[in-house]
């Protein structure tokens, strides 16, 4: 029997473990949802896949050698204080890259269509057409600009939007205006809609504040700007996002990650006009996929060759 994988996935919509098991037969894979199905004895597993995994389970297995992520995120593991000083990959793969960017480009055609607008006639059964800006007149900047923020930029700008980007480093992407750290206050400026497609870290934390979007343009070919959502929760405060939509800093919005989840049923968020919510499902990890990349990272380690999408711990991404 090869070393085992430790799975602690506790969310029904993962699915079952079988992909693991099928592709990785011969090791142990031993499925942790809940307090019922423990194991007493961790010693021999060499491998944990976690999706905010219980704090203190990693440090608690003697003979841990790799963490994995679910998620391409990995806010949910770094939080746990007593984190072995272990490799950590997180999950880089290009279904869940796709179907990001899809959700980018549908939430920023839903503003740029005026969507909600038209909804809103239809369900009064009104008949009435609107000034319809072309996607050119747009200027969308993606704050973060890694792998979901690249591939959406891409795919942007074969919609015809004018795209910026900024990130932590400076890019150089063809068509598209980068920026980096220290000029994101010209970014801003510079951008009707803003995209966040950036990990959770104590510099992200509550950077989409009021403070921020009165940065934006105050007026657009769309109305007011709009902010899209779907790094993390906790990189926004919410307080501000209503009053901005209240106040008109705001025209619209569209979010996929809140900061707590499930999002309150009393959120005034739910009833905001022009805002789009779904429930933390723009990219979700495929199971099959997730299996494949967990199987193919454990056979580089076993044959000595380098992990890949290696989280920097300093950084913390
Ligand atoms: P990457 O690590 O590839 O990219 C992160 C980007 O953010 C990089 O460009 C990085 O800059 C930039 N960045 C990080 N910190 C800062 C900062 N302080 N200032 C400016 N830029 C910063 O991550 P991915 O693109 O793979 O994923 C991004 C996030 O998307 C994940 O961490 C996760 O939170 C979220 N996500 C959400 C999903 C959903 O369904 N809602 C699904 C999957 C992911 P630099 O390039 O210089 O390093
Ligand atoms: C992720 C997520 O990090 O789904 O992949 O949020």
């Amino acid at each position: 029997m090869k070393s085992g994988l430790l799975i602690d996935v506790k969310f029904d919509s993962f699915g079952k473990f079988e992909p693991f098991r099928e592709l990785m037969p011969g090791r142990e894979i031993i499925s942790w949802r809940d307090e019922n199905n423990r194991p007493t004895d961790l010693g021999g597993i060499h491998y944990a896949l976690g999706w905010k995994p219980d704090a203190g389970l990693f440090a608690s297995m003697p003979d841990l050698k790799v963490m994995f992520s679910v998620g391409a995120g990995v806010d949910h593991i770094l939080c746990d204080p007593t984190l072995p000083d272990l490799p950590l990959v997180r999950f880089v793969d290009a279904g869940l890259t796709s179907r990001m960017s899809e959700w980018v480009c549908l939430q920023c055609l839903m503003h740029l269509r005026q969507q909600r607008t038209y909804d809103k006639q239809q369900s009064e059964r009104i008949w009435r057409d609107h000034k319809q800006p072309d996607a050119s007149d747009l200027r969308v900047g993606i704050m973060g600009m890694g792998v979901l923020g690249c591939n959406s930029a891409r795919k942007l700008k074969a919609l015809g939007f004018r795209v910026n980007g900024w990130s932590r480093s400076r890019k150089e992407i063809d068509g598209v205006s980068c920026y980096e750290g220290a000029q994101l206050d010209e970014f801003l400026g510079n951008s009707d809609i803003i995209v966040g497609l950036l990990p959770l870290t104590p510099q992200t934390t509550g950077i989409f504040n009021s403070a921020l979007f009165a940065k934006l343009p105050r007026e657009t070919p769309i109305g007011g700007p709009v902010f899209i959502n779907a790094g993390r929760g906790k990189s926004q405060v919410e307080a501000d996002i209503v009053s901005a939509l209240e106040t008109g800093v705001l025209g619209g919005i569209s979010l996929d990650v809140f900061e707590n989840e499930p999002l309150d049923s009393d959120s005034a968020l739910w009833v905001m006009d022009n805002a789009i919510l779904t429930p933390h499902v723009a990219s979700v990890s495929d199971a099959d996929a997730l299996a494949r990349h967990v199987a193919g990272q454990i056979e580089r380690f076993e044959a000595g060759l380098e992990l890949q999408h290696l989280v920097d711990m300093q950084v913390g991404y």
